[in-house]
């Protein structure tokens, strides 16, 4: 059942709480603040250029632009218009541009000029427009233009995030307007944030922990925003003295606990630390709790196709290594291989299962594709492995899906492996792809590759090619030679025995 509503649409929930000359944003590059009316009004400006394309109802626009209030103007007027916002990392190269191009068909794609100017050698087969904002729009006070916020259907979507999914190609999870609102609802509650709170936000804003939390939450709840270009230790940190709750990946964590400043006083205001993305070890945890004399991490679980489903409570007890229990708008389950639930049994820990979630944050489904990771009874399959602690608090144990965790991206080894036997193929004749602990990103990506020729290509080559068709961080960090890659009895390549050997 559907229901044609403006008050379906989040823009309107975003911008409900705050009082209209609150401070919405504050811009410490710039030294500038942005009140909650002006906010609005300068989203209003952007929804106009918008609406210039004539865009069909309900279009999808990619959007591909460095972190900046400028980006979040035009995603917050694409969601206020009712299209389907698809935000891209920025330094996502060829090879992944024009892959989103082609998948996701986007009505109208918002790049950069440099971008722009090669988009011709770049994307083949594209039939949409093109936008690059390289000149913001100044702010016309004395003559405002009010958009109306679109009015859309509950299960309309707002947002398709591109994740690497459980498979390894990266799909779009379709996110609902219903998915977000619940989500803001849970975790306003959840961690008490409201007007008088300031997040730091210097996470990066096309994934669903700097998207959905830092900035969807912040502005929800009619907090102050503080917005980094992106994470520096140095440079955030003092913005701790004035500011509330901080939400971080592990990486960020073991940075600040490596920085020779960091100490109690530096903690400041911030009354609330928040990891995600990525397993926050034991050991960050309780080096960050020693070195800001007592403060704990507040750990929390999500999924681009789920959003935020598990977190330790705020006020109750945070159980170290674990990620709580689930938030008011979801179910969860562990299953075994068989499909057999594996129950929680007070006083003892459980066995491990996959697990399992159905509930109002759980994407509508991937974009053009099957849900396969969906079980017969609805229930979202993550990928994850997790098990029961003594308590009835999940502890994430390991993965069924082939995914590396570097600094809190997502690195699946087929997409990789598959640039890199483009390079030169006569040369490369198999490689394998898989991830090593590393005690600043959490794991990093390695290659071992085969290569029978006596003259081998140069690793250095290697890196290069793949540097203008993949991001920075999927690109390996170390490559190696091996003569034959080890393979299970189905021709499989056994990553955990690469692994094994590497670590030795
Ligand atoms: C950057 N680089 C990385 C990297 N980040 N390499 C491996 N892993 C990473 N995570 C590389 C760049 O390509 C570049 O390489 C060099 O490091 C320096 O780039 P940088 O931009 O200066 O990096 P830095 O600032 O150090 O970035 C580290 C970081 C960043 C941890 C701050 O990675 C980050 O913001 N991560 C957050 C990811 C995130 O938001 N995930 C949420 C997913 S949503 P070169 O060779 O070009 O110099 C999700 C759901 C949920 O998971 O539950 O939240
Ligand atoms: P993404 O595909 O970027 O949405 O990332 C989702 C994945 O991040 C999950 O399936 C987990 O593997 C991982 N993840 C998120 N939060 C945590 C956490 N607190 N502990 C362990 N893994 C996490």
């Amino acid at each position: 059942m559907t229901h044609n509503n403006s008050d379906n649409n989040l823009y309107k929930h975003l911008l409900k709480t705050a009082q209209p000359k609150a401070i919405a944003f504050e811009l410490p590059d710039e030294q500038q603040i942005l009140s909650y009316h002006q906010l609005n009004h300068v989203v209003d400006q952007y929804a106009r250029v918008l609406l210039q394309f004539q865009l069909p109802e309900q279009s999808r626009i990619l959007v591909q632009l460095e972190k900046n209030i400028t980006t979040i103007y035009i995603y917050l007027a694409v969601i206020k218009l009712g299209y389907t916002l698809i935000p891209i990392n920025p330094s996502y190269g060829h090879t992944e541009i024009q892959y989103f191009i082609e998948d996701a068909e986007p009505a109208l794609f918002i790049c950069t000029d440099a971008v722009a100017k090669q988009f011709n050698q770049i994307v083949k087969n594209y039939n949409g427009a093109l936008y690059t904002p390289e000149q913001p729009v100044t702010l016309v006070v004395d003559n405002p233009i009010n958009i109306e916020t679109k009015s859309v259907d509950v299960d309309a979507i707002a947002v398709i995030i591109y994740t690497s999914g459980t498979t390894g190609k990266s799909k779009g999870a379709m996110l609902t307007h219903a998915n977000f609102i619940a989500q803001l609802i849970d975790l306003k509650h959840a961690w008490k944030i409201n007007e008088q709170d300031v997040l730091i936000h210097a996470l990066p804003i096309f994934h669903v922990h700097g998207l959905a939390l830092n900035l969807f939450l912040g502005l929800y709840s009619g907090a102050t925003i503080k917005l980094f270009k992106r994470f520096d230790c140095d440079e955030v940190v003092p913005h701790f003295q004035k500011a509330t709750i901080f939400m971080g990946v592990p990486t960020m964590y073991n940075r600040l606990i490596n920085s020779p400043s960091f100490n109690r006083t530096a903690v400041g205001s911030i009354r609330l630390f928040l990891s995600g993305s990525a397993p926050l070890s034991i050991q960050t945890f309780e080096t960050f709790y020693t070195c800001t004399g007592g403060y704990e991490i507040l750990e929390r679980y999500g999924m681009s196709e789920t959003l935020i489903t598990l977190a330790n409570p705020y006020e109750g007890h945070r159980r170290i290594g674990t990620v709580g229990i689930p938030l008011p708008s979801i179910n969860i389950n562990l299953i075994d291989p068989t499909g057999t639930p594996i129950n929680f049994l007070a006083g003892q820990p459980s066995n491990i299962g996959e697990l399992v979630c159905k509930g109002k944050t759980v994407m509508k489904g991937y974009w053009k594709k099957q849900d396969i990771s969906f079980d017969e009874n609805g229930w979202f399959k993550t990928g994850d492995l997790a098990m029961w602690d003594e308590k009835g608090y999940i502890k994430i144990v390991g993965r069924i899906k082939e995914m590396i965790i570097s600094g809190g991206y997502k690195v699946y080894p087929q997409e990789v492996e598959h640039v890199i036997l483009s390079f030169e193929s006569h040369h490369i004749e198999e490689v394998a792809v898989f991830g090593v602990p590393d005690t600043d990103l959490g794991e990093r990506v390695i290659a071992a590759l085969v290569c029978n020729a006596t003259e081998k290509p140069n690793f250095e080559d290697i890196k290069c090619f793949l540097k203008g068709k993949l991001a920075g961080y999927k690109i390996p960090k170390h490559f190696f030679w091996i003569n034959e890659l080890p393979k299970n009895a189905m021709g499989k390549v056994q990553r955990n025995v690469l692994y094994s050997s590497y670590c030795l």
